[in-house]
């Protein structure tokens, strides 16, 4: 994939941090795609592209949903962190024409969902693991990501579900039925 207009895109839209996020998640992505038996240059570009719109100021981001016909859900309208995943999707699919491997991966890396595929898994782990995350825990997620993508994924949702409850904020259904999925795989 050419990465050159996506490049410049996110270096004008984003902050200089989330611009080098943003590499840095190409990166682990790319990365996990060669342990995991992924498309390691479709993922590359996801991770570029993964965070595109973080930056769109709210009324744009309801103008842009309003324009493309999205309905936001209760608990979505609510979660303003949740928009830059499903805003971004549909602006990659309508200014690059990604395929839909990548606008899934886009689509569900802040709150995963049911039967992810492997690019969708990746480029959450990738997000959660990438050099320039360093939250306490992360040595422990990065060593969990080199078992397997479920045992990673399993502590991120965990974690996430952990501290959105802890400040009483609304969790997703897809956060709280990844969960349920990969515990009650584990557990069976
Ligand atoms: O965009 P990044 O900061 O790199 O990472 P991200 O897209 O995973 O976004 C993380 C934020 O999204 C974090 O503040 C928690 C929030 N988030 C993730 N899942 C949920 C959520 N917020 C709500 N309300 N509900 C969720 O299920
Ligand atoms: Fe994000
Ligand atoms: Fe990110």
């Amino acid at each position: 994939m050419n990465n050159t207009e996506l490049l410049k895109d996110i270096r004008a839209r984003l902050s200089d941090h989330r611009y080098e996020h943003s590499l840095q998640v190409a990166k682990s992505a790319a990365e996990l795609a060669e342990r995991y038996g992924g498309d390691r240059d479709l993922l590359y570009t996801a991770g570029l592209a993964h965070d595109v719109l973080k930056e769109q100021p709210k009324d744009e981001a309801l103008a842009f949903f309003a324009a493309h016909g999205v309905q936001l859900t209760p608990v979505e309208r609510s979660a303003p962190k949740l928009w830059h995943a499903m805003a971004g999707a549909i602006y990659l699919k309508e200014t690059y024409g990604f395929p839909e491997e990548l606008l899934t991966a886009v689509r569900y890396h802040t709150t995963g969902r049911e039967q992810m595929t492997l690019s969708e898994k990746i480029l959450f782990i990738a997000d959660f693991i990438s050099a320039d995350r360093d939250y306490p825990g992360v040595e422990d997620m990065r060593e969990r990501a080199k078992v397997s993508l479920e045992y990673a994924m399993e502590e991120g949702l965990r974690f996430t579900i952990y501290e959105l409850s802890e400040k009483c904020r609304p969790i997703h259904p897809d956060t709280v039925a990844c969960y349920n999925e990969i515990v009650t795989a584990k557990n069976r």
